[in-house]
Order: structure tokens, then C-alpha cells, then sequence
């Protein structure tokens, strides 16, 4: 049995980028696996957050966790900074990564922008901490989408070291997961930027609380090319936005590439984006948590939500619901 370690920061309106490259790799992982989900608070206070609006965010990432099918009865879920082994081991951490490592950090360097000199220390290390959060319950697999990729490449550097300097195999050096057609959703407004909750434009990005109409609406407003669909991968090389939308049609209809050109090659935009807007709507609106027992999970949520309001967060372990 494999042990599943993964985190989502509660930064914001969930949207379809962490649902295909994660959450939803998350829920068919729990066959077989030990798992371990983490909504990462201590992560999303590398920004400045409103402590409201971050406490009310943990809340809504855990529902959403329920929501998409996660077993609070078979699987942990907790937010991280009930757990202070994971600031612990992180300023182990510190000490074992090295400055040239985290300086290629692509993400830091995207989040810090221009303005490098004001970001945290917090931002920078951050990757220490992702490093933490797996290795702090010896995590076999870790599932993310592509962006992640580079910090797990970190998370493997720190466990071999650490592994090295003390002559012990504590750290299991642990494998990525990243799974489906769809491990980088880009946004619908620029086919080269990454669909995410901070984009400011809301039309860039399909949120999980979007009802079908929502859903529909953005898809019909999503750039595209002039052309037609290819009926072959390599038709959509140079053509970042039509690969993106083939890639969510492809993971939400849980096909191929391959399989979605052969069916929709030759089509126009026009013709295409309803198809994609249907499908994005049953699988990917509200009518995806349609069957019984994610309903129940959901109903269970909101009384549990009720309580958490009045009583502050708390940790849900296995057995709870
Ligand atoms: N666009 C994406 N496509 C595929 N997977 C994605 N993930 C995020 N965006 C995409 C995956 O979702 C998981 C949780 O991500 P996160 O919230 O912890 O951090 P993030 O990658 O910084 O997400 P965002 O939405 O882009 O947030 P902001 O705007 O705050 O930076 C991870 O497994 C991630 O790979």
C-alpha cells in the first residue's frame, strides 16, 4: 500500500485547474492507498491573508475536499497548521536545501514578480515547507499538477541529502503523480498563462462553485484560434488555447487526446465550445456531485460547517462524519 501526501492552499475560488491536476486525482487515489490530505494554510500566509477570509477559505477547501467524493472516513484530512511538525521539520529543512536550489525556483520567481526585495522569506522557502508537509508522514506519492513538478524535484533533493549527511534512510525518496490529460489547465483568456485562483479576471477561470450557466457563459467567451479543431495531437501545436480546451474536454469526457481529435477534428470553435460547455456543466457544475453519497458527504459538511462557524476549525480525522 502506497501513502498519499497532497495539499491545496485555501487562497481562494477553487477552480477546474486544481480539480483535474489535483482534487479529483485525489478521490481515485484513495482505492488501495493510505492518504493524507492537507489543506495548507500555512502555505497561503507566504501572502498576506485576511485571518477571516483564510479561516472561512480552510472550510470551503475541506467542503470541497468532501464535495468531490474525498472519505473524511478513510482518508485524513486536517488543515497543516494544526500539526506543528510541519514548521518544525521545515526549519530542519532550511538547514539541509541549499541557496542555488531554491534560487531556480520557477514559481517564486513568478509569484515575486518585479518586486522580488518585498516578498517573504516565507514565499521563498516555501518549497522547505512542501518538502516538510510530504516527508513529515514518509509520503510514498505525492499527486499535483505539472506546476508543482519542480518543487517535488526539491522535496527529492532534501530527503536524498538529508538521507546522505546523517548515513540513514529516514526519507523515502517520493514520486510524483501526475496524472490525466489535463495536468495544466491554462487560463481561458491567454492560452500561456496558468488557469489560478489569483488571476484577477474571473472569466479566466472556471471555478467549482460555478453553476451551468456560469460555466457555459465563460466557455462561449474563452480565446480561441480562427481555425478548425486538428484530427491530430500535433495539429494543435502553436495553438495554446485550442490545446487547452481539447485537453479539459479530453479529461472531463475521460478520453484521450487522441480519441477527442478523431471525434472532433475538422469542427469550429462554434461547434465545439457547446459540446465542451455540456460536458463542463454535468461534470464540472453543480450537478457533478450528483450522486447520492456526495451528497451526503456535502449535506454532513454544511451541519459540520455550521459548527466550525461557531466553534473555529478543527482537525477531521478518519471515523468523524
Ligand atoms: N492550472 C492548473 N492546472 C492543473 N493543476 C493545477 N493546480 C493549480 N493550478 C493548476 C494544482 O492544484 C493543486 C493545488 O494548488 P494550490 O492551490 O496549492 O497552489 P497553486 O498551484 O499556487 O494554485 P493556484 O490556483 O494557481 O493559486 P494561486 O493563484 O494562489 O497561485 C496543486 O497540486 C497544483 O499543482
Amino acid at each position: 500500500m502506497d501513502r498519499i501526501f497532497s495539499g491545496v492552499q485555501p487562497t481562494g475560488n477553487l477552480h477546474l485547474g486544481n480539480y483535474l491536476g489535483a482534487i479529483r486525482n485525489f478521490v481515485r487515489l484513495q482505492e488501495g492507498n493510505e492518504c493524507i490530505y492537507c489543506v495548507v494554510d500555512l502555505h497561503a500566509i507566504t501572502m498576506w491573508q485576511d485571518p477571516d477570509e483564510l479561516r472561512q477559505s480552510t472550510r470551503e477547501v475541506t467542503a470541497a475536499f468532501i464535495a468531490s467524493g474525498i472519505d473524511p472516513k478513510n482518508s485524513i484530512i486536517f488543515n497543516q497548521s494544526q500539526n506543528p511538525h510541519h514548521a518544525e521539520l521545515a526549519w530542519i529543512f532550511n538547514c539541509v536545501a541549499r541557496l542555488g536550489w531554491l534560487n531556480r525556483m520557477t514559481q517564486f520567481k513568478d509569484k515575486a514578480g518585479k518586486n522580488r526585495e518585498n516578498a517573504s522569506v516565507g514565499l521563498y522557502a516555501y518549497p522547505n515547507l512542501m518538502a516538510a508537509d510530504i516527508l513529515a508522514y514518509k509520503a510514498t506519492h505525492v499527486p499535483v499538477g505539472e506546476d508543482q513538478k519542480q518543487h517535488l524535484e526539491l522535496c527529492r533533493d532534501i530527503a536524498q541529502k538529508f538521507n546522505n549527511d546523517f548515513g540513514t534512510e529516514v526519507f523515502p525518496i517520493t514520486e510524483p503523480l501526475i496524472l490525466g490529460p489535463a495536468t495544466r489547465v491554462m487560463s481561458l483568456r491567454d492560452g500561456s498563462a496558468k488557469m489560478s485562483k489569483s488571476d484577477p479576471s474571473d472569466n479566466s477561470r472556471l471555478n467549482l462553485t460555478d453553476d451551468a450557466d456560469a460555466i457555459a457563459q465563460k466557455i462561449r467567451r474563452a480565446r480561441t484560434d480562427p481555425d478548425a479543431l486538428p484530427s491530430e495531437p500535433a495539429g494543435l501545436e502553436g495553438r495554446p488555447e485550442a490545446a487547452n480546451l481539447v485537453g479539459i474536454y479530453a479529461a472531463l469526457s475521460d478520453k484521450s487526446i487522441e480519441d477527442v481529435l478523431a471525434e472532433m477534428g475538422g469542427k469550429m470553435f462554434s461547434e465545439f465550445k457547446p459540446v465542451l460547455a455540456d460536458v463542463a456543466g454535468v461534470k464540472a457544475g453543480p450537478d457533478w456531485r450528483g450522486n447520492a453519497a456526495a451528497r451526503r458527504r456535502q449535506c454532513l459538511y454544511r451541519q459540520r460547517a455550521g459548527r466550525w462557524r461557531r466553534a473555529g476549525p478543527r482537525t477531521v480525522r478518519p471515523g468523524d462524519a
